[in-house]
């Protein structure tokens, strides 16, 4: 059901007795209250694990209960009594076990043997690990490395990390597809154009002593509760939060802190944006530049005058390069078209245009809304324009946030997954272990698709995710997924991929974070990196769900022992003995990491060195850059108009990713479906659809490939016209693969251009369609808060 008054501005805050109702629920369903109530306390604490579900950093003294809704279900989520061990796979064939939904597939619990695709029978079967290991040893052995892929998803510690893209080189390959190719890749290859540096800026010191946020394109509530603590403190202190987002994001507008007792008894809350911009999908670009010809036309009206200046001209001069063609064009848009292209008005631009002059340490913070555009990289090169303006950036209280996703996505970036790595770090890992890595640039997601399509992958090995299920033109690519000769899946719960297999197939059952690991040299701890850049440990307390789950790092290390032995000189055995021995050598490869052994031990962990943080400017021209485009949103698109909308895929509050926890979006009043679209009430009113319709999606492409999918319930929404929305994965296959951000691939996951049509009219709005996603989740609904 959908209640689309739950997104009206008198419902309840945020947070509160909903958010801990939600987590006792989740634990209870996965049947470990006792055992998870346990973990929890253990949690983003030293000597604990780190959280597996975002990569919010830890304060240094953490709370009793450092943890939000959402990481209590993903500990759940891990830490569940349910199995899914070889009797469900002899139960079930495989084109049986595709019939069920995402939710159906994690939820059967956790993966407990090693299984084999036996095509025969089409079903996965126990395999042992030696004869798992020998086997796919020697398949890869024999293949052309240039046609191995070896996907890593952000949960994957640092050593696993930097161990896996050890084999892939030794292997003689730089395919290393990464989750963050759909994520924040966006960042990381327009970021050091700008500033030099592929990170975010600041730290939670800087959170502390910031004056005004921008939180843009990003939606903490549900991907990173935990920095609703921090907006929440902000907002009381009366630090201005600015929100950028076409969706009244419900935790974005008022939360309840269910830290604070008053706010949980009179269930009042606190109202965190200031100001809240609802802007066009895609007007990012524009609306930042009309921030900055605000503020600049204030500086040319102040200096005129002779008053106090606006910009920090000490900082433009000394640090930064391209001002005054920036200037030039920012002065020369006309506000028709900004009004036009942003949905916003020159009067609500002018708000936060006042809002970021009188702030003297402004932080911008962005995720996916930021991230997954034709240009995104472009829009997010504006925000750091912006600050350039008046020297935020490099100073306390200032700078760029971009808020990663994945708990490790950053981490396992910094460690050498990448698909072009920089001369300085092969030649270490040469010296480091004494080979020759190649030199020739790898794919990343979007080009191992290509691959894939053109039939030039022999062999997938995925180190956890859900790789085919979360890509763009998941039908298409899948179709082809068939004529690899191998898939490996290395994973903690059965999911769409494993399903979605090769000629010869394996499913090898991993340790989860939560868990210990014990090895040769007694139990180990791991690394992560979050996205404030600081490194720490985390390991694990829980007795492991099977005893036949093996760790990351072990299963790496046996893989090469078996495919790549004699290649270098690595004592695989020695290192998983001790991980210790693992961080020295990435001690040794990456720069940042002296001491890590020692360093790790400090309570929050160590910071990697950000020379942006400095005023050290590793770009092209030595200085920070103003860099944009002529243009204005991607690909220079008009407006968009019915039938032709701008779909953007997003999160529910009950998914981490393609993990399904139920069918419910407590915070946008959906319970029990998924297969919902939000639509613009006049949009419905141009296209014919009332509320409650089934209505299909189909993409607006060139490419003349048809890609459509139905089954959608429509829902009268709160967003600007011309844009839609509807939840991720269940629309991939609307998203062409070439539809992405032009410097990282990054696929355009949420402005896809969508006609969108009412089918069967004559069906009652109450039918449910016949899709798997559709069935309602087991568990019921959780009630709203
Ligand atoms: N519970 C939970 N936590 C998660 C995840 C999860 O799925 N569930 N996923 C993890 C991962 S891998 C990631 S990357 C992060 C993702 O976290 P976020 O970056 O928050 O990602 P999304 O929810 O996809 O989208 C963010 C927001 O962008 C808005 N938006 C869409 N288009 C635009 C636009 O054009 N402009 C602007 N300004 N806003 C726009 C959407 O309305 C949405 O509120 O969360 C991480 N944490
Ligand atoms: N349309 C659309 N597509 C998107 C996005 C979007 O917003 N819209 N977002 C994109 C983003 S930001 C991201 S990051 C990607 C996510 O892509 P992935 O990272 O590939 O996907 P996840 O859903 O996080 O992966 C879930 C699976 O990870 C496995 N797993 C969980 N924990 C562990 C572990 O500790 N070890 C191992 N080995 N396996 C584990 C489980 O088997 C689980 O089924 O999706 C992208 N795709
Ligand atoms: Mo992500």
């Amino acid at each position: 059901m959908v209640d689309a008054r739950k997104n009206a501005p008198e419902q309840p805050p945020a947070g509160g007795w909903g958010a801990l109702n939600a987590t006792e629920r989740q634990l209870a369903r996965q049947k470990v209250l006792v055992k998870g109530n346990r973990a929890l306390l253990n949690m983003n604490k030293p000597g604990g694990f780190d959280c597996p579900s975002c990569a919010w950093p830890d304060p240094k003294k953490p709370h009793t209960a450092e943890y939000c809704e959402n990481g209590a279900k993903a500990v759940a989520w891990e830490a569940t009594a349910k199995r899914t061990g070889p009797d469900v796979f002899a139960a079930h064939s495989v084109t049986e076990l595709r019939g069920w939904s995402d939710h159906e597939l994690e939820d059967h619990g956790r993966l407990t043997h090693p299984l084999r695709y036996n095509a025969d029978t089409d079903r996965y079967e126990a395999v042992d690990w030696r004869t798992a290991i020998s086997e796919i040893g020697e398949h890869v052995r024999g293949l052309d490395p240039t046609r191995v892929e070896l996907y890593t998803s952000g949960r994957t510690s640092n050593e696993a990390a930097f161990l896996w893209q050890t084999y892939g080189r030794l292997l003689g390959t730089n395919n290393f597809p990464d989750c963050s190719d759909m994520c924040h890749a966006t960042t990381t290859m327009a970021l050091p154009e700008s500033i030099g540096v592929r990170k975010g800026t600041v730290t939670l010191d800087d959170w502390d002593a910031c004056d005004a946020l921008f939180i843009i394109g990003q939606n903490p509530g549900t991907n990173s509760p935990r920095m609703l603590g921090y907006l929440h403190d902000m907002a009381k202190r009366g630090v201005p939060i600015l929100t950028f987002n076409p969706f009244k994001e419900r935790a974005l507008v008022k939360f309840t802190d269910p830290q604070s007792p008053v706010e949980m008894l009179t269930g009042r809350g606190q109202t965190i944006s200031s100001n809240y911009f609802q802007l066009r999908t895609g007007g990012d670009i524009v609306a930042m530049q009309a921030i900055a010809k605000l503020v600049i036309e204030a500086e040319d009206a102040a200096r005129a005058a002779g008053e106090a200046r606006i910009l920090d001209v000490d900082f433009i001069a000394e640090h930064t390069h391209g001002f005054d063609a920036f200037a030039d064009y920012v002065r020369g848009l006309d506000w028709p078209t900004i009004e036009r292209f942003t949905a916003l008005t020159r009067d609500h631009l002018q708000q936060a245009a006042d809002v970021y002059m009188k702030a003297e340490r402004v932080i911008a913070c962005w995720g996916m809304g930021i991230t997954q555009h034709r240009r995104g990289g472009d829009a997010m090169q504006q925000i750091i324009n912006l600050l350039l303006l008046r020297g935020n950036m490099g100073r306390l209280g200032a700078g760029a946030c971009p808020i990663r996703g994945h708990s490790n996505v950053q981490g396992d970036r910094t460690v050498g997954i990448n698909k072009t790595p920089a001369e300085p770090f092969l030649k270490r890992m040469d010296e480091a272990f004494h080979f020759t890595a190649p030199r020739a640039w790898g794919h990343d997601t979007a080009e191992c698709c290509e691959a894939i399509l053109r039939g030039d992958v022999d062999a997938f090995l995925a180190m956890g995710g859900n790789f085919f299920r979360a890509i763009p033109d998941t039908d298409r690519i899948g179709a082809a997924v068939p004529s690899i000769g191998l898939t490996v899946y290395v994973a903690t719960k059965l999911n769409r991929s494993h399903l979605t297999h090769g000629r010869q197939s394996y499913i090898l059952p991993a340790l989860g974070r939560t868990e210990t690991d014990m090895q040769a040299g007694g139990q180990q701890t791991v690394t992560v990196e979050d996205s404030f850049a600081m490194v720490h440990g985390s390991t694990g307390q829980l007795t492991p769900a099977s005893p036949l789950c093996r760790s990351e790092p072990w299963i790496i290390a046996e893989l090469a022992k078996a495919s790549v032995a004699g290649r270098g000189a690595v004592d695989w055995d020695a290192m998983i003995a001790d991980y210790g021995l693992i961080r020295d050598k990435i001690a040794q490869v990456i720069p940042g990491f002296e001491d890590y052994n020692a360093r790790i031990q400090e309570p929050g962990g160590f910071h990697l060195p950000i020379p942006a943080r400095e005023r050290v400017w590793e770009t092209d021209t030595g200085k920070a850059n103003f860099l944009f485009v002529p243009g204005m949103m991607d690909e220079d698109d008009d407006v968009p108009e019915a039938p032709h909308l701008q779909l953007m895929t997003i999160r529910s509050h009950d998914q981490f990713n393609t993990t399904i926890y139920s069918y419910n979006d407590r915070y946008r009043g959906v319970s029990g479906q998924r297969m919902v679209a939000f639509l613009n009430q006049d949009d419905m009113v141009d296209l014919g659809v009332t509320e409650g319709d089934w209505v299909q999606f189909e993409t607006v492409a060139v490419d003349g490939i048809e890609r459509r999918v139905a089954g959608f319930k429509a829902v009268a929404y709160d967003l600007p016209r011309g844009c839609c929305a509807a939840y991720y994965p269940e629309t991939n296959a609307l998203l062409p693969l070439d539809h992405r951000d032009k410097r990282s691939n990054t696929p355009a996951a949420k402005s896809v251009p969508v006609r969108i049509t009412r089918v069967d009219p004559g069906a009652p709005a109450s039918s449910e369609p016949e899709v798997a996603e559709q069935r309602p989740s087991a568990v019921g609904p959780v009630p709203v808060a």
